[in-house]
């Protein structure tokens, strides 16, 4: 068995900087959005971002998220597992250490037999 892991939105409740985070998606520790490379996207309180990222796995698959520092690592924003049985649609909430809160819309199409 296998998946296809489509994200969909993401949303800002509350971000870890003190007003606005340089958000950046990984998938299995590859970034993916806002791209490929080092890009990020700004969210504060209550943004929310649509996309449109699918992404095919076997067993189990790893999205997690940081906010982009100038000095120093990325903070870490956590991170959500899905697998194939994972309910769908949903809503995954993502939640710091330091008190930042995402929410995550994605769907999970399972593959083959
Ligand atoms: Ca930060
Ligand atoms: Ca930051």
């Amino acid at each position: 068995m296998a998946g296809v892991l489509h994200l969909t939105r993401l949303r800002c409740v509350k971000p870890d900087d003190s007003d606005v985070d340089e958000v950046k998606l990984q998938i299995d520790g590859k970034q993916v959005w806002p791209n490929e490379d080092d890009g990020y996207f700004s969210m504060g309180t209550d943004n929310e971002v649509p996309m449109d990222i699918g992404k095919f796995f076997r067993g189990r698959t790893v999205v997690a998220l940081y906010d982009d520092e100038n000095v120093g690592a990325d903070s870490r924003l956590g991170e959500v597992e899905f697998e194939e049985t994972s309910r769908t649609p949903g809503v995954a909430r993502i939640y710091g250490n330091s008190g930042s809160k995402y929410e995550l819309w994605y769907e999970i199409f399972r593959v083959g037999g």
